[in-house]
C-alpha cells in the first residue's frame, strides 16, 4: 500500500524514490513486523488467557512439560497478522509471487488454526487427525505449485547446491516437487516447535537468510555474476522475508524460555509453508535441506524413531523423538538445549550463505 501511495509521488518529491528500493522496503517491513508483535503481543497474550486458550500438556512428554499447561496457545495468529499486513504496507501488489506466498501463509494458517481451536475445544492434544492435515496442505500446495509453474519465465529446473552445472529439468513434475517441498517444510518447523523458542529462532534465522536469496536472485545482475538462476520478480520477496524476520523475532520477544505463549499449529505450519514456498520461488529449493538443517534433524529423527520403534515392535533409538526430547531426557536444560540448537542453525545458515561463491 505505501508502496503505491508514494512511489508515485517520487518525481515532485524525490525523496519518495527510496520506496523504489526493496532494501529500503525491507527493512522497514521488518521494523513494522517487530513492532506490530511488541506492541499487540500483551494484548494477544491477556486475550488468549481470558478465553483459555491454553495448552494442554501430554503426559507421555518430558515431566518438566507438565509445568508449562496452560501456557496459551495461538500466538502465531499475532506472527501471521503481523507478517501479512507488513507485507501489504512495504511489498509491490503487483508482484505475483507476493500473492502466492501469502496464499500458502494464509491457508496453512487456517488449516493450523482449526486443528490448535479442535484441540482447544477437546482439552486434548489431538486437533485434525494427521491425514486430514496432511491432505489438506497437499491440496493447497499442490495450487500454489500450479500456480508458481505458471508463472511468466519460471524454469521448471532445480538448483543443486555446489554444482553450478547441474541442474535438472523436472518439466511439469517441478508442481509435484514444489509441493512436496512446502509440504515437508511446514511439518518439519511443526516437529521443531516442541521447546521454548525452538521453531521461532531457526524459522528467524532462515527467513533472513532467504533474504539475501531472494535479493540476489531478482536481481539480473547479481544472480548472473554469481551463476545463480535469476527469477524476475522475485526479488519482492526479500521484503516478505524482511517481515518474516520481523515477527519472527518479535514473536520470540514472548516465546523465549520461559515462554508466556506457544505459535501453535497456526504459526508453525504456517511458517513453514512459507519457508517452503520462498525457497522453491527463489530457486534454491534444494539449498532448504542445509539452511533449515535442524528442520530436517528434527523430522528425520522422528521418521527414524517411529520406523525402527515399529520395526522392532517398541525399540527407540533416541530417548524420544523428536531430537529435542532426547537432548532433554539426557539432562541439558531446556535453555540449553535451544541456545545450543539455535547455534547449529545459525552454523548452517552461513554455510549456506557460501553456497553462493562455492560452487
Ligand atoms: C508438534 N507439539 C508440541 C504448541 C506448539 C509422530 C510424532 C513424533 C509427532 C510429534 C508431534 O505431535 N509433533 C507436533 C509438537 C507441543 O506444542 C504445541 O504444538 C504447537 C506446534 N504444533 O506451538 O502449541 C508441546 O511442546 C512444548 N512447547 C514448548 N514451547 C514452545 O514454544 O515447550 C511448544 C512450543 C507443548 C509444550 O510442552 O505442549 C508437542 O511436543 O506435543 N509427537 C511428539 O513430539 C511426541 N513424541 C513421541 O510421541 N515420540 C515417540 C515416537 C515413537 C513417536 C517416542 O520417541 O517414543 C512428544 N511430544 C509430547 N510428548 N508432547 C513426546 C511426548
Amino acid at each position: 500500500m505505501l508502496y503505491h501511495l508514494f512511489f508515485p509521488l517520487h518525481e515532485t518529491f524525490s525523496v519518495f524514490n527510496v520506496f523504489r528500493y526493496i532494501t529500503f522496503r525491507t527493512i522497514y517491513a521488518g521494523i513494522t513486523a517487530l513492532i506490530l508483535c511488541f506492541f499487540l503481543g500483551p494484548w494477544m497474550i491477556r486475550k488468549l488467557t481470558e478465553m483459555q486458550i491454553g495448552q494442554y500438556i501430554r503426559e507421555d512428554g518430558p515431566k518438566n512439560h507438565q509445568k508449562k499447561a496452560g501456557t496459551p496457545t495461538m500466538g502465531g495468529i499475532l506472527i501471521i497478522f503481523s507478517i501479512t499486513l507488513s507485507t501489504l504496507m512495504w511489498t509491490n501488489l503487483t508482484n505475483r509471487y507476493v500473492w502466492i506466498v501469502l496464499l500458502i501463509t494464509l491457508s496453512y494458517a487456517f488449516i493450523g488454526f482449526r486443528d490448535d481451536y479442535l484441540k482447544v475445544r477437546k482439552k486434548q492434544n489431538e486437533g485434525l487427525t494427521a491425514r486430514e492435515k496432511f491432505l489438506l496442505q497437499t491440496v493447497i500446495a499442490i495450487i500454489v505449485g500450479v500456480l508458481i509453474y505458471m508463472s511468466p519465465n519460471f524454469k521448471t529446473n532445480i538448483t543443486v547446491p555446489f554444482l553450478k552445472t547441474v541442474s535438472p529439468d523436472l518439466g511439469f513434475l517441478y508442481i509435484l516437487f514444489a509441493a512436496f517441498v512446502i509440504v515437508g517444510t511446514s511439518n518439519a518447523v511443526n516437529l521443531t516447535d516442541g521447546l521454548d523458542g525452538l521453531a521461532i529462532g531457526p524459522v528467524t534465522i532462515a527467513a533472513g537468510t532467504y533474504m539475501i536469496f531472494a535479493y540476489v536472485a531478482g536481481n539480473i545482475k547479481f544472480s548472473d555474476y554469481l551463476q545463480i538462476s535469476y527469477v524476475a520478480g522475485c526479488g519482492e520477496l526479500t521484503v516478505f522475508c524482511g517481515a518474516l524476520a520481523g515477527a519472527g523475532l518479535g514473536f520470540l520477544w514472548f516465546n523465549s524460555y520461559p515462554a508466556q505463549v506457544f505459535m501453535g499449529d497456526v504459526g508453525s505450519l504456517s511458517l513453514g509453508g512459507a519457508l517452503g514456498t520462498v525457497a522453491v520461488v527463489t530457486k534454491q529449493e534444494i539449498l532448504l535441506v542445509l539452511v533449515g538443517g535442524l528442520f530436517v534433524m528434527e523430522a528425520l529423527s522422528v521418521i527414524f524413531q517411529v520406523g525402527f520403534f515399529k520395526m522392532t515392535h517398541g525399540k527407540r533409538i533416541f530417548r524420544m523423538a523428536p531430537l529435542h526430547h532426547h537432548f532433554e531426557l539426557k539432562g541439558w536444560s531446556e535453555p540449553k538445549v535451544i541456545v545450543r540448537f539455535w547455534i547449529i542453525a545459525i552454523i548452517l545458515a552461513l554455510i549456506s550463505m557460501s553456497t553462493l561463491k562455492l560452487r
